[in-house]
C-alpha cells in the first residue's frame, strides 16, 4: 500500500508515534510518504520506500497568520497524484484533518478517491480542539475521515463527550519497539550522573503547564530530603526556565540536571530509577509506556488515558492530580526497598509487552484496508 502520512514533525508524542508507524510501515513493505514541514526528528533514514515531502508556505507580508493548512493540503493533493498514494493517515486533528478533507474534495473533483484516516492523540480534543474558536471545523474534520482513531479509551470517550460526532472511533494504543529498548545498552554509564548510593528520577516532555512541571520538582525536593537523589529534566517547552528558577530556589539546583531535547533517550532512561509524570491531562503517556518499556517504574497522576498505561501498584503508582505527598510516598516505597525496585522494573516491562509494535501496527493497516474498501464518496 502507499500511505501519505501527516503529522507535527517535533518532539511532540504524536509525531514520535507517526513517525515511529511509518518506519514499521515501511518496514512491513508498504511505501510510506511522510508530508509536512520539515522532516520528523526521529526520521533518521529515507529509504526506498520511505519518502519526505516538505510543505513550504512562502512569507508574504500581507499575511498575518501564514496559511500553512492550505500548502498542506495543496501538497497533499500533488503527492497524491504524483505518487499515486492510497490511503492519507493524518495525526493530530488540527488542521491535519481539516487540510486533508479540502484536499480529498479537490481530488474528488479530478475523479481520484482517497481515504482519510485521522488519528485523534489528545490535546487536539481535550485542550485545543474543544475550544470555540475550532470546535466546528474539528467536529466537521472528524465526522467527514472515513476512519478515526484514538490512542486511548479514555480520549475516545472525551471526544464522544466534547463534540457531536456521529460515526464510530477506533481505539488504537500508542505502541513501543520493545526490540529497541531490550538493551543494546551494556553500560549506560551512570557514573557520570550520580553518584552509586544516588537514586535518579526522570521526566521527559515538552515542558507546557499541562505537564505540571512544578509537581516534579516538588515531588523531587521531598524525596531528596529522605535519600540520596538526582533529577534528570529532560525537554523544552515553556516551563522549563521556572522550573529551573524554582530549583535554584530551593536550592537543590546541583541535583537537578537540565537536559534540553535529546535524541539520547534511551541511554537517560537506561540508568533512570523511577519515571514522574504528575500531568493535569494525558490521554496516553507515550513517554511513561516508554519509560516502562526500559524498565522504569511510574509515578503518575491518575488523569485521562494515564491509567490505560501504568498499572496501580504493579508498574508503578497513580495519584489523583496534584497529589504531592501521595507521589513522594509511592516513590518512596520503591525506592527504599532494593527488592521492590526490582519487581516493580521488571514489571514495568511486562506491562510494555501490551503495546508492542507487532501487534498495535497491524490494527492500522487493517483500518486502512477498511478505509479503502469503504471510501466515502464526496
Ligand atoms: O504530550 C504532549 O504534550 C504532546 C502531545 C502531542 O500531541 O504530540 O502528546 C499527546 O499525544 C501523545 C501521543 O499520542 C500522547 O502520548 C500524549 O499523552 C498526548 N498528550 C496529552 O494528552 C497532553
Amino acid at each position: 500500500m502507499k500511505i501519505g502520512i501527516v503529522c507535527y514533525p517535533t518532539f511532540g508524542g504524536s509525531g514520535v508515534v507517526a513517525t515511529e508507524l511509518g518506519l514499521e510501515l515501511s518496514r512491513r513493505g508498504h511505501e510510506v510518504h511522510f508530508i509536512t514541514y520539515s522532516q520528523p526528528v526521529r526520521l533518521e533514514l529515507i529509504g526506498s520506500n520511505l519518502h519526505f515531502h516538505e510543505v513550504n508556505v512562502p512569507e508574504y507580508p500581507l499575511f498575518h497568520y501564514q496559511p500553512y493548512e492550505l500548502a498542506l493540503s495543496s501538497k497533499l493533493v500533488d503527492m497524491v497524484k504524483l505518487h499515486k498514494i492510497d490511503v492519507l493517515h493524518v495525526h493530530y486533528a488540527i488542521p491535519h484533518a481539516y487540510a486533508a478533507y479540502m484536499a480529498k474534495k479537490m481530488l474528488h473533483e479530478e475523479g481520484i478517491e482517497v481515504p482519510i484516516v485521522t488519528t485523534l492523540h489528545g490535546t487536539d480534543i481535550t485542550l485545543v480542539g474543544s475550544h470555540p474558536f475550532y470546535k466546528s471545523a474539528v467536529t466537521f474534520s472528524i465526522n467527514k475521515s472515513d476512519a478515526v482513531t484514538s490512542v486511548s479509551q479514555n480520549l475516545k470517550d472525551d471526544t464522544m463527550r466534547l463534540f457531536n460526532i456521529k460515526r464510530d472511533i477506533d481505539v488504537v494504543p500508542n505502541f513501543i519497539d520493545l526490540e529497541k529498548h531490550d538493551f543494546h545498552f551494556t553500560d549506560c554509564q551512570r557514573e557520570l550522573m550520580a553518584e552509586p548510593h544516588e537514586r535518579i528520577m526522570t521526566h521527559i516532555s515538552n515542558f507546557r503547564p499541562v505537564k505540571r512541571i512544578r509537581d516534579i520538582i516538588q515531588v523531587f525536593y521531598k524525596i531528596q530530603k529522605e535519600m540520596p537523589a538526582k533529577l534528570m529534566m529532560v525537554g523544552e517547552g515553556p516551563e522549563k526556565e521556572p522550573a529551573e528558577m524554582l530549583c535554584e530556589k530551593m536550592g537543590i539546583a546541583d541535583k537537578v540536571i537540565f537536559f534540553g531535547n535529546s535524541s539520547e533517550i534511551d541511554k537517560i532512561l537506561c540508568f533512570s530509577d523511577l519515571f514522574l509524570l504528575p500531568s493535569e491531562t494525558e490521554s496516553f503517556g507515550l513517554a511513561a509506556l516508554e519509560a516502562m518499556a526500559s524498565g522504569v517504574p511510574v509515578i503518575s497522576s491518575n488523569t485521562g488515558g494515564i491509567p490505560e498505561v501504568n498499572k496501580h501498584g504493579v508498574s508503578g503508582f497513580l495519584s489523583e492530580v496534584g497529589d504531592i505527598d501521595d507521589m513522594t510516598s509511592n516513590a518512596l516505597y520503591i525506592l527504599k526497598d532494593e527488592k521492590r525496585l526490582a519487581e516493580f522494573k521488571k514489571n514495568a516491562i511486562e506491562e510494555s509487552k501490551r503495546f508492542n509494535i507487532h501487534e498495535i501496527v497491524p490494527m492500522y493497516e487493517a483500518i486502512y484496508e477498511r478505509a479503502l474498501a469503504n471510501c466515502i464518496s464526496i
